[in-house]
């Protein structure tokens, strides 16, 4: 049926910078159903895992202290097409290079610092939002509960 899930991370910056509404409220005002969302403190291991295809990048290691350096806003949406959708809303990697009306277009301007993140793929979509091993267990108690819920 083509309905999708897709994680979406404010990052660090996004949260201190207090974007966390704003960007809410444009998968919210696009018409994606949000499934979960929680505010976590990312540990070490898990963000190694989360960026792992990017390792051997000169930047790798600026970019795991930055994704640990303080709470980040996970959360799961989900829709029709949602993950090549939230990236367009996302906008391109380097906020200089992201179309305005984008979010990091419209709200950041340094590659390390580009306050959100949205899964690449249907399948790493489903793999971020699902986790793996223990991660699994956990997310089970916040994602995924809203259809039921409000319907
Ligand atoms: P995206 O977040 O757009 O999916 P990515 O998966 O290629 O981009 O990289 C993940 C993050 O790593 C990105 O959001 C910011 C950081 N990053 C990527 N390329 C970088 C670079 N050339 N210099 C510094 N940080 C970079
Ligand atoms: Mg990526």
């Amino acid at each position: 049926d083509g309905v999708e899930e897709t994680y979406i991370m404010v990052k660090p910056d996004g949260v201190q910078r207090g974007l966390v509404g704003e960007i809410i409220s444009r998968f919210e005002k696009k018409g994606f159903l949000l499934k979960g969302l929680k505010l976590f403190q990312c540990p070490k291991e898990l963000a190694e895992e989360h960026y792992r295809d990017l390792k051997d990048k000169s930047f790798y290691p600026k970019l795991i202290n930055y994704i640990t350096s303080g709470p980040v806003v996970c959360m799961a949406w989900a829709g029709v097409g949602v993950v090549a959708s939230a990236r367009k809303l996302i906008g391109a990697t380097n906020p200089l290079q992201a179309e305005p009306g984008t979010i990091r277009g419209d709200l950041a301007v340094q590659t390390g610092r580009n306050v959100v993140h949205g899964s690449d793929s249907p399948e790493n979509g489903h793999r971020e939002v699902v986790g793996s091993g223990r991660e699994r267990q956990e997310n089970r108690q916040w994602k995924g509960r809203i259809r039921k819920s409000t319907k």
